[in-house]
C-alpha cells in the first residue's frame, strides 16, 4: 500500500506476519455466537456516553465478497454478500501523551493526530482520522488511544479491506473509550460516511454491513430499501436507503454498443428478517441470512493484479449516472424505477438502470438456488451478472476478463468480478472434481466484526 492510495486499506506484506487474532474463532469472553449483531445480548457494558474504557481493546473486522448485487445497495436495492474469515485487527491502548497515534504495522506507516479535532489526510490515514471525527461528531468522544493495524486482506482486491479496516477501528475506539456499542446499522451508515466525506468514494451500505453482520455458514440478503425504511420507522434515521443524497451527475462517457443480458424470470419474495422470528425485532429487518450450503463445490477468488481505488475510479461516475437516471425518471430511488424504465433513458443510462434492474433480479434468483441447492444455477447468475457488469454497467477491465476466462477454462460453473470494478478480484464457483487455479483463495462465510479482547 502506497500513502496515497485513494481507497483500499490494506498491509501488503501482512501474509509474512499473520496476526493470531484475525480469523473466525470467537474470543473467550467475547460476544455470543447465537445472538446477532445489534441484538442486546452484542451491546457492549457501559453507557453511551463513555464510561470507564478498556485499558487494551482488540477488535477484528471482517472483508467480504458479494456473491451477486453489484452496484445495488446505493440504488436502494438487494445484495448479497457474506462476511469472510481474513480481516483486519486493531489494538487500542492508552496514549501516552494526549493525541491519537496509529501504527500500521506491516507497512511500518505511522499517523499522529488530535483525537478531538482530526485534520484531513490522504491515503489511509484518512480512514483512521475519519472513524474517529465521526463517532465523536455522533456523540461518541473518543479517548486518545496508541492504534496498531495488522491484517491480511489485499488492498484494492475487491474484498473490501476499507471496511474492515473502518469496522475494526470503530470497535476498538469505541470499547477503549467506554462506550456501549450503537445499534450496528447506524454504525454501518456512519462508516460509510467516512468513506464519503473523508476518503472521496460514495460507496453505498453493502460492505460495512457485511463486515458488520456476517454470520458463518451464511450469506447475508440485504434489501437496502427495507433497512433505511425500518431505521426511519424507529427515528434513527432519515429517509430510506441510501439512494436519496447523491453526488451530481457527471458527463456521461460515450455509449459503446450494449449487450442484452437475459432478464432471469421469476421473483422471490426478501425480507422475512432472521428465521425463527427476529431475535432482533426491527433492528434486523433487510439483513436476512441465507444458508450457503456448499457440500463439496468452492467458492475461489483470484486477484487480477489490478488495483482498483475507488474515488479515483469511475465508481463515482457510475452513482452519479444513477442520480441522473433517478432524475430523469422522476423518482426517489432506482428501486422504484419499472421494467420500461430503460426505454424511457438516452444511453448510457438506459444500460446502467437495465443493469441495476436485472441485478436485483439476480440476487433473487441466486437466494433461490441456495435455498433449493441449485448450485448450478447459482453458477449461471454468477456469469450473467459478469456479464452485465461488463456490458451494461462497463466497470470491468481486461485484466478482469482475462481472469474471468481462466477461471471458467478451469471449469468453473461460474464467475465474475466483485465489488465496485475497475479491477480487484473475481470471485468463481466450483464444482466437485474441478481444480481452481493454484493462486485461488478459498472464501469461506465468517463472523462478524468483533471485539476480541476489552
Ligand atoms: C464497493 C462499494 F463500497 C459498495 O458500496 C458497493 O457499491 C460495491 O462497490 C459495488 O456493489 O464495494
Amino acid at each position: 500500500m502506497t500513502d496515497g492510495a485513494a481507497r483500499g486499506y490494506s498491509l501488503p506484506e501482512a501474509g509474512r506476519s499473520e496476526v493470531a487474532l484475525d480469523g473466525p474463532t470467537p474470543p473467550p469472553g467475547g460476544a455470543p455466537t447465537g445472538a446477532p449483531p445489534g441484538s442486546r445480548a452484542r451491546r457492549g457494558r457501559s453507557s453511551g456516553r463513555g464510561g470507564r474504557g478498556a485499558a487494551t481493546a482488540v477488535a477484528f473486522g471482517p472483508g467480504r465478497v458479494n456473491l451477486v448485487g453489484e452496484h445495488t445497495d446505493y440504488n436502494d436495492g438487494l445484495c448479497l454478500p457474506f462476511a469472510i474469515e481474513l480481516g483486519v485487527t486493531v489494538r487500542a491502548r492508552q496514549s501516552p501523551d494526549g493525541l491519537m497515534r496509529v501504527h500500521a504495522a506491516d507497512i511500518g506507516s505511522h499517523d499522529v493526530f488530535p483525537a478531538a479535532a482530526p485534520p484531513r489526510a490522504e491515503g489511509w490515514r484518512s480512514f483512521a482520522r475519519g472513524v474517529v471525527a465521526l463517532l465523536t461528531q455522533a456523540g461518541y468522544p473518543i479517548r486518545p488511544a496508541r492504534l496498531v493495524v495488522t491484517g491480511r486482506l489485499p488492498r484494492g482486491a475487491g474484498l473490501s479491506s476499507s471496511a474492515a479496516l473502518e469496522v475494526a477501528l470503530a470497535l476498538a475506539l469505541l470499547a477503549h473509550s467506554g462506550h456501549r456499542e450503537p445499534d450496528r446499522r447506524e454504525l454501518a451508515r456512519l462508516l460509510s460516511r467516512v468513506e464519503n466525506e473523508w476518503v472521496g468514494a460514495r460507496t453505498g451500505l453493502l460492505d460495512q454491513t457485511a463486515s458488520l453482520y456476517g454470520r458463518p455458514g451464511h450469506a447475508l440478503c440485504l434489501d437496502i430499501r427495507a433497512l433505511g425504511a425500518a431505521l426511519a420507522a424507529e427515528g434513527r434515521a432519515a429517509g430510506a436507503g441510501q439512494g436519496t443524497a447523491d453526488v451530481p451527475a457527471a458527463d456521461p462517457p460515450p455509449a459503446p454498443a450494449a449487450r442484452a443480458v437475459p432478464r432471469p424470470p421469476g421473483r422471490w419474495q426478501v425480507g422475512a428478517g432472521w428465521p425463527g422470528g427476529a431475535p432482533g425485532g426491527p433492528a434486523t429487518a433487510g439483513i436476512e441470512p441465507v444458508r450457503l450450503d456448499l457440500g463439496r463445490w468452492r467458492l475461489v477468488t483470484v486477484d487480477s493484479g489490478v488495483r482498483h481505488a475507488i474515488a479515483a475510479s469511475g465508481y463515482n461516475t457510475r452513482r452519479a449516472e444513477c442520480a441522473r437516471a433517478r432524475e430523469l425518471l422522476g423518482i426517489g430511488s432506482l428501486r422504484e424505477a419499472d421494467d420500461e424504465a430503460p426505454g424511457r433513458l438516452p444511453e448510457p443510462l438506459a444500460r446502467r438502470v437495465r443493469h441495476v434492474l436485472d441485478e436485483n433480479e439476480r440476487v433473487r434468483l441466486a437466494v433461490a438456488a441456495l435455498r433449493t441447492g441449485d448450485l448450478l444455477s447459482l453458477g449461471r447468475v454468477l456469469d450473467a451478472s459478469h456479464a452485465s457488469l461488463r456490458d451494461l454497467y462497463e466497470v470491468s477491465v481486461p485484466e478482469v476478463e482475462e481472469t474471468v476466462a481462466r477461471l471458467r477454462a478451469a471449469g468453473a460453473a461460474g464467475a465474475r468480478m466483485v465489488g465496485g470494478g475497475f479491477g480487484g478480484s473475481v470471485l468463481a464457483l466450483f464444482p466437485p472434481g474441478r481444480r481452481p487455479p493454484a493462486e485461488a483463495v478459498r472464501v469461506l462465510p465468517g463472523g462478524p466484526g468483533r471485539l476480541l479482547r476489552r
